[in-house]
């Protein structure tokens, strides 16, 4: 919507430069709540920024309980799940994902460790990585039901997200048959 605006209002070469700050605007207020909850002068996660090409990661997270997060690119940022017992390779096997807050597009690369007293803190590690297709996504995420095909080194094929009825936070995770 900001890119539009900017689009119809600004022409000429100082177009592009009001444009890319627009861009970054419109990236702030998408992550505003991964910042809310974080102070980048004690944790070691990225605070903004990344370029991808419609990737997937899945990392997995030794924080107060075990979970694998899921993350997608999606329109500048890694839409995000937690998933308590992580993906399962099994077709028909479901998965609870947690819907979680936007995730900056350099979390796919970030490993370490979350210092304690912060938030998430423990050891993040990349368990897998790849990109995938979808096609419908924004229908998709408005009606609660995805179909993603993960092109990752462990994951593999389609996975179905389905979001549980009257709880918007909550989805499965399932692998589809091939
Ligand atoms: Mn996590």
């Amino acid at each position: 919507m900001i890119k539009k605006v900017g689009s119809l209002i600004f022409r000429g070469s100082s177009g592009s430069l009001v444009l890319f700050v627009l861009e970054i605007y419109a990236e702030d207020m998408g992550l505003k709540e991964y910042r809310a909850k974080r102070d980048f002068k004690k944790t070691i996660e990225p605070r903004r920024g990344g370029k991808g090409k419609q990737l997937f990661v899945v990392q997995k997270h030794y924080a107060t309980h075990l979970h694998y997060d899921f993350r997608i690119e999606y329109k500048g940022v890694l839409l995000s799940w937690a998933v308590p017992k992580g993906p399962s390779r099994t077709a028909g096997v479901k998965r609870l994902a947690v819907q979680v807050e936007d995730h900056p597009l350099n979390y796919a690369d970030f490993e370490g460790v979350i210092p304690k007293g912060n938030y998430g803190a423990g050891k993040v590690e990349i368990w897998d990585r790849g990109t995938y297709t979808a096609s419908h996504l924004k229908a998709g995420l408005k009606k609660g039901h995805l179909a993603i095909e993960l092109k990752g080194k462990k994951l593999k094929g389609t996975y179905d997200l389905i979001q549980l009825k009257g709880k918007p936070k909550m989805w499965l995770l399932i692998r589809r048959k091939s």
